[in-house]
């Protein structure tokens, strides 16, 4: 049974809103959504054009759901999100994974970092080791993982991951990407604009059964012509701060 999150633990922290792209995750929607909810967090649900029940299974557990009416990928069901927050006036958004790869019980450390670093991009960092990831996966988070570090000039551990806290400024960002590229489109973002990187170590979870939707020739494809483009995007000079377009998206 999970406990409510000690209020010492998130102090400075205004009951943040999570955010959970989910397609297709009808089986294991609900029981995220359940689990965040008790801690006594907000939840929206953006149902990215599911064939199944995931946007019933996430209402009937207590998340506010929004629905796109056909498949746009996780980049554009985050942006979704994103939009709802900025409307809502959420000074932070969380993120976490519709099948069941994150643990609630976790969020009070990640919650536990960002009252520490109120404008840090927060991220829970899982372990590659073989024994608990599987090989395809870890491969692929290790070249990842070490090619976005070199393009966003700092050591990144996880790049793919899921689980993070986002500060209002990096969820206001006018963003190119709609699909799997759009978590490492705001890493290097982030780098460049300076925001504070906080790793976070969370568990690794991988279920029986498990299936990705990431389709590894044409989402890697996005990924590397994201990163490789990345040296050419500019900063707002005047600003020092901002990319082009961020004011209007606010
Ligand atoms: N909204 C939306 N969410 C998606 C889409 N594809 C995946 N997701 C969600 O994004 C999260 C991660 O997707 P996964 O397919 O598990 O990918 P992954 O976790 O990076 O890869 P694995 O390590 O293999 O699980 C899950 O919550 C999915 O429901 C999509 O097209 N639209
Ligand atoms: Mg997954």
């Amino acid at each position: 049974m999970l406990e409510p999150l000690e209020m010492s633990d998130v102090s400075r922290v205004e009951s943040p809103l999570v955010l959970v792209p989910a397609y297709n995750a009808g089986q294991s929607v609900g029981a995220v959504v359940a689990q965040v909810r008790a801690l006594g967090l907000s939840v929206v649900v953006v149902d990215d054009g599911s064939s199944d029940d995931t946007g019933a299974q996430a209402e009937q557990a207590g998340a506010i759901v929004l629905r796109h009416p056909v498949n746009q990928g996780k980049g554009a069901a985050l942006q979704t999100g994103f939009a709802y927050a900025r409307r809502t006036g959420s000074s932070a958004l969380i993120t976490m994974d519709a099948d069941g790869q994150h643990a609630a019980s976790e969020l009070a450390s990640l919650l536990r970092a960002y009252s520490e670093h109120p404008d840090g991009l927060i991220i829970g960092v899982r372990s590659f080791d073989p024994m608990v990831m599987p090989r395809r996966s870890r491969i692929g988070n290790r070249i990842s993982t070490y090619w976005i570090s070199l393009f966003a000039k700092r050591v990144h551990h996880d790049t793919q991951s899921g689980f993070r806290i986002y500060p209002r400024r990096l969820f206001s960002l006018p963003l190119r990407t709609r699909r799997f590229d759009t978590e490492t489109e705001i890493l290097l973002w982030a780098a460049k604009l300076n925001v504070p990187l906080i790793e976070v170590p969370i568990s690794t979870i991988y279920h029986g059964g498990h299936r990705s939707h990431f389709r590894n020739w044409e989402d890697t494809l996005r990924v590397i012509r994201l990163v490789l483009s990345s040296p050419l995007w500019r900063v707002e000079p005047e600003s020092g701060a901002m990319p082009h377009g961020m004011t209007e998206a606010l």
